[in-house]
């Protein structure tokens, strides 16, 4: 039993080391065809949507974290099971352990944009993992780290525990190193924060104090880079160099462009404040974030390409292949659609897309907030679809206006007396916020009060104060457009268009 329970470790050892090993060289060459995330990310792409809206539900920004770590789960099992086999057979162990890795191999392989040379940290894993897993059997059956102890190790009685403990010490020692290193590396290779970006030629107007150090639990005017939701279908964190970069313009054009990052900063910057959507948010949800974007203006980009009489949709793709289409129509109809490269006076940070990503006011991020962007083809819908297209949501899909309760929390136990109700609301492309109204115990609508404007694109902050008497309530809140739309009741989950109906949730004061 205890020899067994030595060879499952035996076989947990080996898989470290050797995914540590793959780890550490995919970050040197391309941190995508690491043999975990490659499993991970092609996983999230086979998982169906209801299911990862499930796990979005459940376990919210966890989500991915969860399903590394079950994948991770599954394949220390298989690695332990391999492990007990080897102690008898150790071509049998080493086969699964192989196969393994196999399975890590194609998934990077399948990645779009993939390569040949992306096989090689899945390669440097089975190399390592069997190796390492030759090795620990070999002390364990002969008693001998090397070889030329042997005639030492001839004298003894079967193998020494000692030798065995040293010899796994030394594998988990490696894999730690490894794996640090290759964390490290990846984090270091190339660093957003030291680009300085150039002044925005055209600026944005000052944005105004926002009202959140007066109430308290109010969501800030502006999101910080730091507390900007994150949504997008990677698992890690794409580390690209700004100088390998560039953006090319194909498709339905007149010429075909491609810009290196210094190319898209010395065109003329506009800077501008924008509130971006995400549809998978449900009301009341907290994937929204407003931020002051500064990059190239979309259009100039096209006019320099010179766009086709054939195109409806800008294809838009990332570093790696995966695509969002934008309507050309509303991408191009008047609003401040950015190629951004700065987001809250800093370089893109790298989990928002840098060095450059797509911002388009008034549109779900899925059908316009392209991060790592590297192409936008100009072509039809007819002729390409892009990544969520093919999952059926919606292509054409304006955001819906909102508004969101950010104090009290839904089922509070409150104090009687003057409560504060605030949040945030938005109306983007749809004259931004023209009034707040809240309700309680389903009683007549009430203006709020409003923080200050940060224009049509931006979210509005608001707050009510509140004279709670003792018993159960109900708060409600809907916001008005400054086309005069009123937030519909009526309740849509965020597939395929995006959530609607109006945030309603019991407090008790007592
Ligand atoms: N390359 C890439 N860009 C992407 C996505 C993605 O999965 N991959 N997700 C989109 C979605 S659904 C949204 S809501 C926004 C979110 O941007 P953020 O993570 O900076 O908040 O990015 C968009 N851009
Ligand atoms: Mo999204």
């Amino acid at each position: 039993m205890r020899l067994r329970l030595q060879y499952a470790v035996f076989g947990l050892l080996a898989t470290i080391v050797g995914m540590a090993a793959g780890h550490l060289v995919a970050s040197l060459l391309k941190p995508a065809s690491s043999p975990v995330l490659a499993v991970g990310s092609e996983v999230i792409d086979l998982t169906p949507t209801p299911m990862k809206e499930w796990a979005i539900r459940q376990f919210g920004s966890a989500d991915k974290p969860i399903l590394i770590g079950s994948v991770m789960l599954g394949v220390l099992v298989l690695a332990a099971i391999a492990g007990v086999l080897t102690r008898r057979r150790f071509a049998l162990g080493a086969a699964i352990l192989v196969a393994l890795v196999g399975i890590a191999g194609a998934a990077a392989l399948s990645r779009p944009a993939a390569k040949v040379t992306d096989l090689l940290p899945s390669l440097l894993t089975a190399v390592v993992a069997v190796a390492a897993l030759w090795w620990l059997d070999r002390v364990a059956k002969t008693g001998t780290l090397l070889r030329r102890d042997r005639a030492a190790a001839d004298e003894k009685t079967g193998p020494t525990r000692r030798g065995v403990l040293i010899a796994m010490g030394v594998v988990a020692a490696a894999a730690a190193v490894m794996g640090t290193a290759g964390r490290v590396i990846g984090k270091l290779r190339t660093r957003p924060e030291d680009i300085t970006l150039p002044a925005a030629a055209e600026k944005a107007p000052t944005l105004p104090k926002g009202i959140e150090n007066q109430v308290p639990g109010l969501s800030s005017f502006r999101t910080s880079n730091d507390d900007f939701y994150r949504v997008d279908t990677r698992l890690d964190t794409p580390i690209i160099s700004a100088d390998d970069w560039t953006l090319t313009i194909d498709g339905d054009v007149e010429n075909e462009l491609t810009l290196t990052f210094d190319d898209l900063l010395a065109m003329p910057l506009i800077e501008r404040d924008i509130t971006v959507t995400c549809v998978s948010n449900s009301v009341g949800g907290p994937y929204v974030g407003s931020a002051r974007w500064l990059g190239v203006r979309l259009t100039d980009l096209l006019e320099m390409a010179g766009v086709g009489s054939k195109a409806d949709q800008i294809l838009s793709t990332d570093f790696e292949g995966m695509t969002i289409s934008t309507p050309l129509e509303l991408a191009t109809d008047g609003r401040d659609a950015i190629i951004a490269v700065g987001m809250n006076g800093e370089a893109l940070p790298r989990e928002h897309g840098f060095p450059a990503r797509m911002v388009v006011p008034g549109l779900y991020g899925f059908i316009s907030a392209t991060k790592w962007v590297t192409r936008l083809t100009l072509t039809t819908y007819a002729e390409k679809q892009a990544y969520w297209t093919e999952r059926d949501w919606a292509t054409d899909a304006p955001i819906k206006i909102s508004a969101r309760i950010d104090t009290p929390n839904a089922l509070d136990s409150l104090k009687p007396g003057e409560t504060v109700v605030g949040g945030v609301a938005w109306a983007q492309q749809k004259g931004g916020v023209e009034k707040i109204e809240v309700r309680f115990d389903g009683g007549p609508w009430q203006p709020a009060e409003l923080g200050p404007d940060g224009g049509n694109d931006y979210w509005r902050q608001w707050f009510f104060k509140w004279d709670a008497k003792p018993g159960q309530h109900t708060i409600a809140a809907r916001v008005t457009s400054g086309e005069g739309e009123v937030q519909s009741a009526v309740m849509a989950n965020p597939f395929p268009e995006g959530a609607s109906g109006i945030q309603e949730f019991l407090v008790n004061v007592g």
